[in-house]
């Protein structure tokens, strides 16, 4: 297992668990973060041996937004030009379902990460929200984009526009989270949720994921056109006739050939 500066990285069975790694900083989000992070879920994403990722933070914070104090100084041209905070897209891009498991502060760049993720587990204790006007600025990783898509534009210009928190079941009432847990059994659900996911057939998991976010990105004629080609795809996997071959059988699937 790779050592990382600032995560934790640990495998439970066919589940990759990422846990952020700055306690004195609430976790922020700083540029070695992005760095570790991407690599972390990039080498789980590649290996056929894990179908299901977790991100968490710890019981204080998921993570309490981008690092303001690495940030503070730079200008704007060199936030372009070295496109700081490029590299987060790749985390969005992965593969395997991702799963966000917040407890505590999810804020700014938090909140955005959360939402990069395919499914939100929040423990009760979890508080969500955009503070960036408070900095003189805005969301800068999706949460203007991402927010009005997963909470309607008048639920999220209320977030964006006065750094409100949502407490979790704000959020869950809002269709922010998948589901609220009890703080001290979010590790444990996130586990048995992701372990849920990655006991199924890898093709389909990967074609479900590409399909969940095509339709968020395109129009509903293009998404059904996708998800039309992709359910076709799936009839070429040894998954797909084993799981109709054990459901006329009346046995339990076999998944694993591909
Ligand atoms: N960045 C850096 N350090 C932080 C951050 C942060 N975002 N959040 C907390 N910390 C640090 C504090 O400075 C403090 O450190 P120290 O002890 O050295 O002073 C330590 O973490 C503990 O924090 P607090 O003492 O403030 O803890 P509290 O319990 O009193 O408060 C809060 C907790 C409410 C979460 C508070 O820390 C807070 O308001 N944090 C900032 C939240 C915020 O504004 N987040 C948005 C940041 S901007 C952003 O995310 C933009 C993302 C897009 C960038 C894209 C670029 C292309």
């Amino acid at each position: 297992m790779t050592d990382y500066e600032t995560i934790v990285t640990e495998t439970r069975g066919r589940v990759g668990w990422i846990t952020l790694n700055r306690p004195d900083a609430l976790n922020a989000l700083n540029a070695q973060v992005m760095h570790d992070l991407v690599d972390a879920a990039e080498a789980f994403d590649a290996d056929a041996g894990i179908g299901a990722i977790v991100v968490t933070g710890s019981e204080r914070a998921f993570a309490a937004g981008a690092d303001i104090k690495e940030m503070e100084a730079l200008s704007g041209s060199e936030m372009l030009l070295a496109d700081h905070f490029g590299k987060w897209s790749r985390f969005a891009a992965v593969r395997t379902p991702t799963i966000a498991a917040v407890a505590g502060y999810a804020l700014g760049g938090g909140c955005e990460l959360a939402m990069m993720c395919d499914i939100i587990l929040a423990a009760d204790s979890a508080r969500f929200g955009q503070p960036e006007i408070n900095l003189g600025v805005i969301p800068g990783l999706g949460g203007t984009q991402r927010l009005v898509r997963a909470i309607g534009s008048f639920k999220a210009a209320e977030l964006v526009l006065t750094g409100r928190q949502l407490t979790a079941e704000e959020a869950d009432r809002a269709g922010l989270v998948s589901r609220v847990v009890p703080a001290a059994e979010l590790r444990e659900e996130a586990q048995r949720t992701a372990e849920t996911i990655a006991s199924k057939p890898l093709p389909a998991l990967y074609a479900a994921t590409a399909a969940l976010d095509v339709a968020l990105e395109s129009t509903l004629a293009e998404g059904l056109r996708f998800e039309r080609q992709a359910f076709a795809g799936l009839f070429d996997t040894a998954d797909q006739k084993e799981g109709m071959a054990a459901f006329r059988e009346k046995r339990a699937p076999e998944f694993g050939h591909r």
